[in-house]
């Protein structure tokens, strides 16, 4: 069954749970981070991993068992692996460009189940609008060493015009840091993705600022509309 009702709206830091970066981290454990996860305000993650189908699906499985338990009010969207969406009741998929498309998505997934583009300007969330996808990722918003083949960087002007642009949820990827998150709220962003800036030794730290930060910038989205 898809996911309950009353939960929260989507939005605020969606923190990318990427196989490569949590491995690195060997103190880290999936109890822990869904425990810590429910404490703060985060509404949604992506569990992200680029390795063999076995082992993709054991990590999801891993992180899906433990956030399902320790923090249920956060929807768990898995990265690309639509057909595991339904085993693990997850809430959805977010695909790329290249990955399954969104029509196969949406014949392969219960109704409900939340479907993420990647999208990397304006003619692309056009078209995305016309598939009813239930958010978009726009980026990379600032230069990444997370993602190889990333495409070329957008900048916040590039952010802001898109999130005036449409009415889809734009969440921001892409070199965001705990220093620019103020700014990427400020341009209208729903939410944030990120890899690099969380995940270190001092995560706990590190997701909590970014919740702060984000809350900083939208004060400043809310004052400019106010004024
Ligand atoms: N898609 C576009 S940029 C990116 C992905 C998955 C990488 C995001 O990671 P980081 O470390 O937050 O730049
Ligand atoms: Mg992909």
């Amino acid at each position: 069954m898809p996911e309950p009702t009353l939960l929260p709206p989507l939005h605020g830091i969606l923190p990318i749970l990427d196989a490569t970066y949590l491995e690195q981290i060997d103190t880290l454990l999936p109890d822990t981070v869904a425990r810590h996860l429910n404490t703060l305000p985060i509404s949604w993650v992506q569990l992200r991993a680029k390795g063999d189908p076995d082992q993709t699906h054991a990590f999801m499985l891993r992180w899906q068992t433990a956030l399902r338990q320790h923090a249920p009010g956060i929807r768990v969207m898995l990265n690309d692996r639509v057909s595991l969406v339904e085993t693990l009741q997850a809430a959805g998929v977010h695909v790329g460009q290249e990955d399954t498309t969104v029509e196969t998505c949406r014949q392969l997934l219960t109704p409900g189940r939340l479907i993420g583009l990647s999208t990397h300007s304006l003619e692309e969330i056009r078209q995305a609008e016309t598939w009813k996808v239930d958010y978009v990722g726009f980026g990379p918003v600032f230069a990444t060493l997370t993602k190889k083949d990333a495409r070329a960087v957008q900048g916040v002007t590039a952010l802001a015009e898109v999130c005036r642009q449409t009415r889809l949820p734009v969440v921001a990827i892409g070199g965001i840091t705990l220093e620019s998150l103020p700014a990427v709220a400020a341009a209208g962003a729903a939410g944030a993705a990120m890899i690099s800036a969380l995940w270190q030794k001092d995560w706990e730290w590190r997701m909590e600022e970014a919740c702060r930060r984000w809350e900083q910038g939208h004060r400043t989205l809310s004052e400019k509309a106010t004024f």
